[in-house]
């Protein structure tokens, strides 16, 4: 196995690392935390296969190949795959809720019909990049594995820039906050403020999550039956992207899916350039300053210089300064001042590093609550790319060995409290693992 050069104390949280992705691969996909997470997560599965590049690149390859064995005709990459092995009850909303169309899939398999942010094109030239450290039988796997994602990869990007850019700006709109992956955050109050709440599930089925891990840390019961609103408002819309901004109450555009976005415009354009198609590879590049300059214009609060999520209904910037405000640095065609404001903010009594999911000085700002204040590893080490991208790597160092030092000193836990760095959520965290992997190596 391939192991880097590191010292005991590293060696160490190597080893815990590579055990908790062992530990949570479950035959052909990872799942995120065996307690809390059955099932395959979209974006989990792109962050586990960063890892899963030094340690199983094999595993790597599988897990992004039983995601996109789930893509849809329509090239949504579902946000959860659900595994038919795992009891209907042991994750809700679970398969019955949402009640996919049929036509949805090309595997046995039912998932959910919304999707996460699109990191796998990212993940797939990771972890082809360090597929020659392994050997020739593996360099060779990672071609055949990039030559089956790249249509793959494409057909997600174009699902998301045409059919979600809801507002026609430029930009894909989510239409549910678990599509940001940063479920409860402040980021998306005002626009839940006016989404109706719907307890009749909830009230049926109590919430698994609250049975396995602390409520306080949770998203709320008011929040959670407005995801489960949303959730029944779109599926009886059968999945459709038609309209909207008129049909549903949650059509946003957040600043880090939309980085996202873009990033993965890039990492294609690399794809392209080894499969041999130079002129696919500069249209990616185009996309990519495309889909930027859109976050530039649009996502950009010159009062404040920070970067919001918009409502694509009301054309109101979130109030909330959010940890997805910071990773448009991910993009190195954004404009030098917007680079150096998010370094600003990120610097600022507001953040730190390594950064709090909010603002800690927000009025919504709550230490040990998801995505309202703890520290997630997978979000500062997009803010660490981005740091490095912008040439910040002094503070690209500073903030990789502190990620190093909350998981060594606390577990691979799913977060952390921002000022004592307690681990709290799921303790056995794939892509908390996995990132560690990366940071080591
Ligand atoms: C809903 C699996 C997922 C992550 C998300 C995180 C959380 C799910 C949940 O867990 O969301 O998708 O049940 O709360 O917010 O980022 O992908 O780890």
């Amino acid at each position: 196995m391939y192991a880097p050069a590191v010292s005991d104390l590293s060696a160490e949280l190597w080893q815990s690392a590579a055990r908790v992705l062992d530990t949570n691969w479950s035959g052909d996909h990872t799942v995120p935390s065996r307690r809390l997470y059955p099932h395959q997560w979209s974006w989990d599965a792109a962050f586990t296969a960063i890892g899963l590049a030094y340690v199983n690149p094999s595993r790597a390859w599988r897990d992004l190949r039983s995601l996109f064995e789930a893509q849809w005709p329509d090239g949504r990459v579902p946000h959860i795959v659900f595994d038919p092995d795992t009891a209907e009850d042991d994750y809700f909303p679970g398969p019955g809720v949402w009640n996919v169309p049929a036509y949805a899939g090309r595997r046995p398999r039912s998932s959910t019909g919304l999707v996460q942010p699109p990191l796998h094109a990212l993940a797939a030239w990771e972890v082809y990049r360090h597929a020659s450290a392994h050997g020739a039988a593996c360099a060779g796997e990672a071609r055949t594995e990039l030559a089956w994602l790249y249509p793959r990869l494409v057909a997600q990007q174009d699902y998301l820039t045409e059919r979600r850019d809801a507002g026609g700006t430029g930009l894909a709109a989510i239409v549910h906050p678990w599509e940001s992956g940063l479920d409860d955050s402040p980021a998306w109050d005002t626009v839940l403020d006016a989404v109706p709440a719907d307890r009749t599930l909830l009230d049926r089925h109590p919430r698994r999550d609250l049975a396995v891990a602390d409520a306080t840390h949770l998203p709320t019961d008011r929040d959670f039956a407005r995801y489960l609103g949303l959730v029944l408002n779109y599926r009886d819309g059968g999945y459709s992207d038609t309209d909207l901004v008129q049909r549903h109450p949650f059509v946003v555009e957040c600043p880090a899916f939309n980085s996202i976005l873009a990033g993965a415009e890039l990492s294609l354009a690399q794809i392209a350039g080894v499969l041999g198609r130079p002129g696919a590879a500069s249209r990616h590049r185009d996309r990519a300053r495309e889909i930027t300059a859109a976050l530039a214009r649009r996502l950009w609060d010159p009062a404040t210089r920070t970067f919001r999520a918009r409502d694509a209904r009301t054309g109101r910037l979130s109030p909330a300064r959010c940890v997805s405000g910071l990773l448009p640095l991910m993009l190195p065609d954004l404009p030098a001042d917007r680079a150096e404001a998010i370094m600003t903010e990120a610097r600022s009594e507001r953040f730190g590093l390594p950064a709090p999911s909010a603002d800690r000085t927000g009025p919504d700002f709550d230490a040990g609550r998801y995505w309202r204040g703890p520290i997630w590893i997978n979000v500062n080490w997009l803010l660490r790319r981005g740091m490095q991208v912008h040439g910040h790597h002094g503070e690209a160092e500073t903030l990789r060995r502190a990620m190093l030092r909350l998981v060594h000193e606390h577990g691979h836990y799913e977060f952390f409290h921002p000022d004592t760095g307690a681990g709290s959520g799921a303790p056995a965290f794939s892509w908390t693992a996995a990132l560690c992997l990366d940071l080591l190596a």
